[in-house]
């Protein structure tokens, strides 16, 4: 045994506890240490049969992640867990697992492998192996349908997605759901099967189906994955090696498993994923602002402005159960504020998200108001007014009169300085960004924008307060469009200046996504509105250096009156089900607007579509790491997975600019830099790490230690 398995005896029954904090993960040491434990039992005529349970809040959720990154760097070797699970089925006593928290990946593997299992009614059970971009690789394609037949295993561990103990039973994946004391359960339970045969899951056979059912599930899921999980390798690789489980015996299925699962693992794909893993969670991390500094209690909140993004935010609000005040100025814009989110949420329980009786309790949580009369009660107020520095300016202000000291003042300006708006009120230190992302209710982003004199409390309680919305949230520094924004504006002006140099609009938008992004650069200017950039850059207009060339397209648009979707025509001509048609107008206008500009026509293939505009990304992604506006590299990617609509699997700008190679990537943003100008400047970060064979991780990795 070590330190990491623990065995006890209540009375005939043996109980192995894995006590691997934080998620009792698989490392190294715990397989050897549970076969150990079996081994003793069956040898120890006292015992009659065993428990294996989980120390703290889980059983075991899986495979240790961070050494999948140590066997496909060679630093260690590739290591399989098969042989210790056969050795679990093959005792020649009863095991009894006993699942609470989740039993994810590897730790349902195992539990399939022991005899019987039960649960705690709150458990959660799946094979999530896919959003780390791998597939189960412990024979959990080849046990998983014969206990709950081959469609639901086809669901499992093709979308990842897990089942609450209650339905793993109704499955038969759980033998018994236990109330009360998990481990007193599962000894007494251990007990009662005690002298009774032992069920081996891989000789079970009954719920492997017919060949013409199966293909028929197959067929089907192939299909699903392709379009729910577009350009991802490792959804259609589970789905062979289910298929395999019910074409080959266990041990040739396991063998076809093993090939689809070290192919996903050593993928690009896997290896973003499990970036995108390690980041989501890395984000949280903020190196002056430590674990376990004091956070304000937000238990009531104010939001101010209920248009698109201030109703949206109450709703976030709302959903967390944290009642909300939604002001506006008159009775008409609250009236349709609220009309907007009643429309929302019977949406949601026509769709089945929410049912009738949450969303009816949602809708009492946020009370209309006209007046800043009830928010001296608020601990927390989120500005979503009109974008204007004024307007912005005022409303602070009232809210520095109207709000309780402690309070905290957010606004969530897109493009605004925080540190200028902080400035109205007399309490800065109290000022912060909570820049959501539309539909604020959907986007899982949360940027959350650090002023000059945001205290560390402040920061800590949006931090915290991110992940009780169920957003990522990721601390961002004060500059003009954040993170997200001020990437996006190079990264669409590149999408414009393709059009105007003679690309197709359609092709554009094509390239990009079938590079993987959820939609076309020019299709989500449609979306977002075309007049919103169009206010912005003229608002900035003074601040463009003359010389440079600036897009022109989408500011013509605007001046015809095509601001995207809402006017039915932009880039695109909608139908009335906001379907997109190619416009020959727009392209004969742009052909005949950059014919005046004297810009040349040429041919552009999607690879430069793709270079120039995620490149632009990338470039500037460097420039923002420099400055010091992002804390990581991986803080740039989980943005623009969460907020932008970037495929998981290439996992996010920088990190797929790591993976195509910085000297690659450097040496085509000096061809564009030669061929379109200053716009095209190397940042300096990019440079040097390209010069010195570094990546962006590795800066990353250099900076944490230097912190
Ligand atoms: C697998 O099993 C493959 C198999 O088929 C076998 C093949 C041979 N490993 O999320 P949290 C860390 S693949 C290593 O904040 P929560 C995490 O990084 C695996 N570390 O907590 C964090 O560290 P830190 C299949 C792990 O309560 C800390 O634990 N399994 C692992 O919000 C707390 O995590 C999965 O994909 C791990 N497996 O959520 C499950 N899991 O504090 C992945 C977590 O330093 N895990 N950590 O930042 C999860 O989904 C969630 O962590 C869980 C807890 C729901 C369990």
């Amino acid at each position: 045994m070590n330190n990491l398995v623990r065995v006890t005896r209540d009375n005939d029954v043996a109980v192995i506890t894995v006590d691997n904090p934080p998620v009792n993960a698989l490392s190294p040491g715990v397989p050897q240490a549970i076969e150990a434990a079996i081994d003793e039992m069956n040898i120890d005529p006292a015992i009659k049969a065993a428990v294996i349970i989980g120390a703290g809040r889980t059983f075991i959720a899986g495979a240790d992640i961070k050494e999948f990154g140590k066997m496909t760097s060679g630093a260690t070797p590739r290591r399989t867990l098969l042989p210790f699970l056969l050795h679990i089925e093959d005792s020649v006593k009863p095991v009894v697992i006993a699942i609470h928290g989740t039993a994810f990946g590897g730790g349902l593997e195992l539990a399939m492998a022991g005899h019987y299992r039960v649960a705690s009614p709150t458990a959660q059970i799946g094979q999530p192996e896919v959003k780390l971009g791998i597939i189960p690789g412990a024979a959990g394609t080849q046990r998983l349908p014969r206990l709950v037949g081959v469609a639901k295993a086809v669901e499992m561990c093709a979308e990842g997605k897990p089942v609450s103990a209650p339905d793993a039973a109704a499955l038969g994946l759980i033998d018994s759901l236990i109330d009360g004391d998990l481990l007193s359960g599962a000894v007494a339970f251990a007990r009662g099967i005690a002298d009774k045969p032992i069920p081996k899951t891989r000789e079970r056979t009954t719920k492997l189906g017919t060949a013409t059912d199966n293909a028929a599930v197959f067929a089907a899921a192939r299909d699903a994955a392709r379009k729910k999980q577009r350009g991802m390798k490792a959804p259609l690789a589970a789905i062979d090696a289910v298929e395999a489980a019910t074409r080959m015996p266990f041990e040739e299925g396991c063998q076809a498993e093993q090939k689809l699962f070290t192919e996903c693992l050593f993928s690009d794909q896997s290896k973003a994923l499990i970036h995108v893993f390690f980041g989501e969670r890395e984000v949280g991390k903020i190196p002056d602002v430590p674990k376990g500094t004091p956070v304000i209690a937000v238990n009531r909140v104010a939001v101010v402005g209920s248009g698109t993004m201030g109703g949206g935010i109450a709703m976030v609000f709302a959903n967390a159960g944290i009642p909300v005040l939604l002001k506006d100025v008159d009775q008409a814009a609250l009236d349709a504020g609220m009309g907007k989110i009643r429309k929302n949420y019977a949406s949601s329980v026509q769709r089945g998200r929410f049912t009738q009786q949450f969303v009816d309790e949602r809708l009492q949580s946020i009370t209309p108001v006209l007046t800043y009369d009830l928010f001296s009660d608020a601990d927390m107020v989120v500005e979503a007014v009109f974008e204007g520095m004024a307007l912005k300016k005022s409303v602070f202000a009232e809210l520095d009169r109207a709000c309780k000291p402690g309070a905290i003042l957010a606004s969530n300006t897109s493009t605004l300085n925080i540190d200028e708006i902080a400035e109205a009120t007399s309490r800065p230190e109290a000022v912060i960004g909570t820049h959501f992302f539309s539909p604020a209710n959907v986007m899982r982003l949360l940027e959350i924008v650090r002023g000059k004199k945001s205290s560390k409390e402040v920061i800590a309680t949006c931090m915290q307060l991110s992940k009780k919305l169920g957003k990522v949230g990721v601390l961002v520094g004060n500059c003009r469009g954040f993170v997200g924004n001020r990437m996006f504006g190079p990264y669409r002006r590149e999408a414009q200046f393709l059009a105007e140099e003679g690309a197709e609009i359609e092709a554009v938008d094509r390239a990009l996504v079938d590079f993987g992004n959820a939609m076309g650069p020019l299709a989500t200017g449609d979306l977002a509105g075309l007049d919103v950039g169009w206010r912005i850059r003229k608002e900035y207009r003074h601040l463009e250096k003359p010389g440079i060339r600036q897009p022109f397209a989408e500011d013509r648009l605007c001046e015809l009156g095509r601001y995207g979707q809402k006017t039915t025509k932009g880039w695109y001509r909608y139908d009335e089900n906001r379907r997109a048609n190619a416009d020959p107008e727009v392209a004969a206008l742009v052909r005949k607007w950059s014919a005046e500009a004297g810009i040349p026509q040429r041919q552009i293939s999607a690879e430069e579509i793709v270079d120039r505009c995620i490149y632009a990304l990338v470039n500037e992604g460097a420039r923002i790491l420099e400055e010091g506006f992002a804390l990581r590299a991986v803080d740039i990617d989980i943005i623009y997975l969460n907020g932008y609509g970037f495929p998981a699997y290439r996992g996010g700008p920088m990190w797929h600019a790591d993976t195509v190679g910085l000297q690659k990537v450097y040496q085509r943003i000096c061809e564009f830099h030669q061929q379109h100008g200053e716009l095209w400047a190397p940042a300096p970060l990019l440079q040097r790490l390209a010069e010195s064979g570094k990546t962006f991780a590795e800066f990353d990795k250099e900076h944490a230690l230097a912190a």
